[in-house]
């Protein structure tokens, strides 16, 4: 199945009630001051944030004036033209290290799919015959770091663990360090689900990216903030704080084959600047896809099947 006809199904419940909630204040099929206020209302019911709402909004009503809006279609056109501009203006692909190990932290709140994802990035750097080294830092359940180990075996890669509640720091410095000396393609740090509201949890990551980064300068390549994307505009709320906290760099929207709530992507491109990297179609192996503005725009508005 291609990328779009999985976020279409995914961003199903999204783009249907969008739509029909568009279609039923487009009644007189006349873009109206009155209609661009619901708009707003309905665009904001769908999570993009304030900001992009109102910047739909605008744009509605600048091409309305160009080229008279006539139809819901021409509407669902001119937005999803904008929504993958926006997502796009902060794309970027996944930066690697130009020589020695890349160094990738995945972060975020409890159960969001940092450590299945970690399974699906070990997978596709072993698919192009490279080699990976998963670090268990998360050290507060053991049940994680046996979750860990089986993505390890699956992929064919290895797992730098400790004791379980030992510092997950020193479990990131092991693992960068084996890397190093190993020449070792990808280090994968699991790290324990946080709050982000949890102030003291946060400060333990930022530890955990100052280990690596003294012991790899450069490192991490990347810090990758995991969110669910059926959380809807907690996601937003979230970003921010691991986005000040954590320094991430990119964004992987997980779940996104389930009955999620799209909407947050653009919040997150829109009001923090951060590019989405990636995103979850699934639970196997295979179900990690490089986002894609387009698609997902597409998908955003797509007409149900
Ligand atoms: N359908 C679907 N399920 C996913 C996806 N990614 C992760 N999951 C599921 O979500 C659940 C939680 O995933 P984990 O990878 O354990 O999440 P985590 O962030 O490591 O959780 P903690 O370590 O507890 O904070 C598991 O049942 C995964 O199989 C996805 O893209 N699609
Ligand atoms: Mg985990």
């Amino acid at each position: 199945m291609s990328l779009f006809d999985r976020l279409r199904s995914g961003l199903k419940r999204t783009s249907s009630s969008l739509r029909e909630a568009v279609t039923s204040i487009f009644t007189g099929g006349r873009v109206t001051q009155e209609f661009l206020d619901e708009l707003e209302e309905v665009l904001i019911q769908s999570d993009v944030g304030l900001k992009a709402a109102m910047a739909l909004r605008d744009r509605i009503q600048e091409e309305n004036k160009k080229r008279n809006l006539k139809t819901p279609e021409e509407l669902f056109g001119v937005m999803e033209e904008m929504v993958a501009e926006i997502l796009e203006g902060v794309s970027e692909p996944l930066r690697t290290a130009p020589s020695g190990p890349t160094v990738y932290v995945l972060v975020g709140v409890n159960g969001a799919g940092k450590t299945t994802t970690i399974g699906k990035l070990a997978e596709r750097w072993r698919g192009q015959g490279k080699s990976v080294i998963m670090a268990a830092a998360d050290t507060f359940r053991a049940a994680a770091q046996e979750q860990l180990a089986v993505w390890a075996k699956r992929t064919g890669s290895t797992i730098i663990a400790h004791q379980s509640g030992s510092d997950p720091g020193a479990v990131a410095f092991d693992a960068v360090r084996a890397a190093i000396s190993r020449g070792v393609d990808l280090v994968l740090v699991d790290t324990a689900g946080r709050l982000h509201t949890k102030g003291n949890l946060m400060e333990e990551l930022k530890k955990i990216i100052r280990v690596i980064g003294r012991e790899l300068p450069g490192a991490p390549h990347e810090v990758i903030l995991v969110i669910d994307g059926t959380t809807g505009q907690n996601g937003l709320n979230q970003a921010r704080v691991f986005a000040e906290a954590a320094g991430v760099t990119g964004v992987c929207i997980t779940k996104l084959d389930g009955s999620s709530k799209g909407g947050i992507a653009v919040a997150i491109a829109d009001e923090l600047g951060l590019p989405i990297k990636l995103v979850g179609v699934g639970e196997s192996a295979d179900d990690l896809r490089d986002f894609d503005a387009r698609a997902f725009a597409k998908a955003l508005f797509a007409r149900p099947e």
